[in-house]
């Protein structure tokens, strides 16, 4: 027998006396009392309860961490997709049983009163979740580490169904306040914009006044990050802007009321809203002035931090200090960096570049040209002058000393190179400053580090070839597993350690189960079961009835072109003509589900939304299948719908044109849970194969070296329409109104896109993603096959734990070590 070792100690507290703290917080923190509260009444006391041990963490943590003198992380980003925090919470304090026992005895189910949590959507997708689970890792493994962001008042859009077509609404998470975060106001900042730089000459010495044109407060706002076994509690800092004044009181008072108040509205702007946009370009001021904004706020705050720890001298400040940039949102933190230095602190150019080079790290996520953020150089001189300068000298010396050293006299890669990329109007390339500002840059799984070197930034690479490295991304096994898959976790916990969610290696002693009779039955019935409730889920969500009995297939992810979701669209519709010709088509019944959210001005993206949505409704009410398939599209989908859904996937689609898709991490989540990916060789799909096996992933389709070659021999969609009888025809349907009766054409523009441009090459795939999934309906019905393909993949899939993808940042990049708090 395996010793049962925990890490996560469950606080010396018994049901009772929780019971009693929840009941004292909602008679004092709440003013209610137990007869009248409602559910999100509970909810809040339950916090309340809990935050006694979790602020008690965060004073822990920040006494040691200041009497270390430790090296810290800095992660900034301008998305952290957190979902909610209670579950997790209680389960990384270990404290979950002890809430569940405590809410029975005052009659309450926990998951109602979970159920009552909003979301904390501040993020689109992968870039977004990735670092919310960065930040429980760095928390967990006891890193010294801030996450910084924006306190958006209202996070991603909440998405409804209006006949099939995505509408956005608000989404109003912070409506009635938010139990886990704390404001700060001690420590907030002042951020300039706009306005001039005045060049002074003094004492034999230039230097550079920067005058604002105005002034935003930033406020911060401190939550909580618990790490698994609750010793040790980081923060993530989010910061809120407000005016620099109130409002003027002298407008007011001479009855210009509304004026007054302008100046608060528009400063407030700056944090009101999360971009929507998904790896695309929003190109917009507001935006830029929300990456200066966190950007320059969360410099101020570690300089702040560092001098009230270190006196004046910076000697060290490079030494104590990493930033991390989540992609190039916060590169202007970079000229930032370099204004402190040289126009505050007094810096000599080159010091402070060394010491700014020192400090920065870059991760790439996309190789997606128009994610590439690019500003126009007019912008950035209007809203950051002083910036616009820093950048131009940064940019001058790279390409004069660097540049020049390494190829004399070539203008042609001085061009490529260069920061500002010439044309009708000039533009700042981000991407550019943050290689060149950064001491390492890396991409997100091995395939897409290698493009990044290799299609991305070739030239850098020659001119530094130990800048660029791999880090294959990871999710919590806390959340991902231990939090959302409570059956699954029981049931491998009678055979592995219980400290699995921090040692996921612990995972490979299921291995010698995988063709037990008895575990394989087990495990498929914690699938069933968690299939059973999903059921109940679906029908809440969208009225559809399925039958548990199916095989779930889920394609859940931000809808792009890229990731294919149409594709998986033609073959549903190829399946349901198969039936309709052949009422006897032999398959094991599927229910085809979808969850994806599309950037509101992404044309085609919400096309494809309707068409699927169209067909479902056909299918879903066409007796002649006999319920052989249905489609769902889940509504709304975000981070709690995740955690419902995973645990109960058979199948995973990952189905992202060849060299697209970075990483992803969905198909983590979904293999780790006993999904069986279907997918191309794309992202971390490849590291999945080879950790879960060959035989228990099914890849199809073109690879990297395929995708460049039919482009190079000049690729025509039209011919693969014409040749294959079955795509022509489910393309032709699309146009006709058997699926939008009495309204035909409303699906031509799905057709039109495949057939005239087809961008993402979905139609030469097709023939080779209809037999692949032949192999999963087959395999399916090979209980036994099934069933071992599957206990595989929970087994192998310790690689992408994100406490080892932060151990590779913190030992290859940040070169920090842990320092575990102390009472
Ligand atoms: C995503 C990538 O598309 C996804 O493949 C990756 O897993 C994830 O980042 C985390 O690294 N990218 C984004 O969400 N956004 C941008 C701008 O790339």
């Amino acid at each position: 027998m395996p010793s049962k070792k925990s890490v996560a100690p469950t606080p010396a507290l018994t049901a009772e006396q929780f019971k009693t703290s929840v009941v004292k917080h909602l008679r004092t923190t709440l003013g209610t009392y137990e007869e009248k509260a409602s559910k999100q009444a509970w909810n809040k006391a339950l916090a309340a309860a809990i935050n006694e041990f979790v602020f008690e963490g965060v004073s822990r943590t920040r006494k040691t961490h200041a009497n270390v003198g430790a090296r810290a992380v800095h992660y900034l980003s301008l998305e952290f997709l957190m979902g909610r925090l209670m579950s997790n919470n209680l389960q990384n304090l270990g404290l979950y049983s002890v809430a569940e026992e405590a809410l029975k005895s005052l009659g309450l189910e926990i998951a109602d009163v979970l159920e009552e949590e909003p979301d904390m959507a501040l993020g689109n997708g992968g870039l977004g979740r990735l670092a919310a689970c960065f930040i429980d890792s760095m928390a967990t493994l006891s890193i010294p580490a801030v996450g910084y962001g924006i306190h958006y008042e209202h996070g991603l859009f909440r998405q409804e169904f209006h006949k099939g077509r995505q509408v956005e609404r608000p989404d109003q998470w912070r409506e009635f306040g938010n139990p886990w975060e704390i404001c700060r106001p001690e420590s907030a900042q002042v951020i300039k914009l706009y306005g001039y730089v005045e060049t002074v000459y003094e004492q034999g010495k230039l230097s550079k006044v920067w005058h604002p044109g105005r002034t935003i407060r930033a406020i911060p706002w401190d939550i909580p990050v618990v790490g698994y076994g609750g010793q040790n509690v980081n923060v993530l800092r989010l910061w809120e802007s407000r005016a620099d004044k109130f409002f003027d009181w002298d407008v007011f008072n001479s009855g210009g009321y509304v004026d007054a108040y302008s100046e608060s509205v528009e400063a407030e702007t700056i944090s009101k809203v999360l971009y929507p946009n998904d790896e695309t370009d929003a190109g917009k001021e507001l935006r830029l002035i929300q990456q200066y904004f966190f950007s320059a706020a969360s410099i101020a705050d570690v300089m702040r931090r560092y001098k009230a720890a270190n006196g004046e001298d910076l000697a060290n400040f490079a030494k104590l200090n990493a930033m991390q940039l989540n992609d190039t949102h916060p590169a202007i933190a970079i000229p930032e960096l370099m204004r402190v230095l040289v126009d505050e602190e007094n810096f000599a150019w080159d010091e402070a570049w060394a010491m700014t080079r020192e400090t920065f790290s870059y991760t790439n996520h996309t190789l997606l040209p128009e994610a590439l953020e690019k500003w126009s150089l007019k912008l950035i001189e209007k809203v950051l002058p002083r910036h616009m300068e820093i950048i131009l000298e940064i940019n001058s010396r790279f390409l004069t000393q660097e540049v020049e050293t390494m190829w004399p006299g070539n203008n042609d890669i001085k061009r490529k190179l260069s920061i500002v990329e010439e044309g009708a109007e000039q533009m700042i390339r981000m991407g550019n400053l943050s290689v060149i500002g950064s001491h390492t840059v890396n991409g997100v799984a091995q395939i897409h580090s290698d493009l990044v070197k290799k299609d991305l930034f070739p030239e850098f690479d020659a001119l530094w070839p130990n800048k660029f490295v791999n880090v294959t991304n990871g999710i919590t096994p806390r959340r991902w597993m231990k939090a959302c898959n409570p059956r699954l976790s029981a049931l491998i916990e009678q055979h592995i350690d219980t400290d699995w969610p921090r040692y996921l290696e612990k995972l490979t002693g299921l291995k010698p189960l995988a063709d037990d009779q008895a575990f394989q039955d087990s495990f498929m019935a914690v699938k069933h079961e968690n299939k059973v409730d999903f059921v109940k889920e679906i029908k809440t969500l969208t009225g559809v009835d399925v039958s548990a009995d199916a095989i779930f297939d889920v394609q859940i992810k931000r809808l792009h072109e890229y990731k294919r979701q149409h594709l998986n669209l033609l073959h549903i519709m190829a399946l349901y003509r198969r039936v309709l010709i052949d009422p006897n088509y032999d398959m094991h019944p599927r229910v085809f589900i979808f969850g994806a959210k599309a950037a509101p001005g992404y044309k085609i993206a919400k096309e494809i939304i309707f068409a699927i949505n169209k067909v479902a409704e056909k299918i879903n009410n066409d007796r002649r299948i006999n319920d052989k398939i249905k489609v769902v599209f889940l509504p709304n989908y975000r981070v709690s719908l995740a955690e419902k859904l995973i645990p109960a996937a058979d199948v995973s689609e990952q189905i992202s044109l060849a060299g697209k898709e970075a990483s992803g991490t969905g198909n983590m989540k979904l293999a780790l849970n006993g999904a069986i990916t279907i997918g191309t060789m794309d992202g971390a799909n490849i590291e999945i194969a080879e950790e879960a096996g060959s035989d228990n992933v099914v890849i199809f389709g073109m690879e990297v070296d395929d995708v460049v070659a039919l482009k190079n021999k000049g690729y025509h969609p039209a011919d693969y329409y014409r040749s294959n009888e079955e795509l022509k025809a489910v393309l032709d349907w699309l146009e006709g109104d058997f699926f939008t009766p009495g309204e035909p054409g409303l699906l031509a523009e799905v057709k039109r896109n495949l057939v005239e441009s087809d961008p993402f090459m979905v139609l030469p795939d097709f023939e080779s993603y209809c037999e692949a999934h032949q192999k999963i309906d087959a395999l399916y019905r090979d209980k036994k096959a099934w069933a071992k393909a599957a206990i595989l993949n929970t087994a192998s899939l310790a690689k992408f734990n994100s406490d080892r993808s932060i151990q590779d940042y913190a030992q290859n990049i940040w070169h920090v070590k842990g320092v575990e708090a102390k009472s």
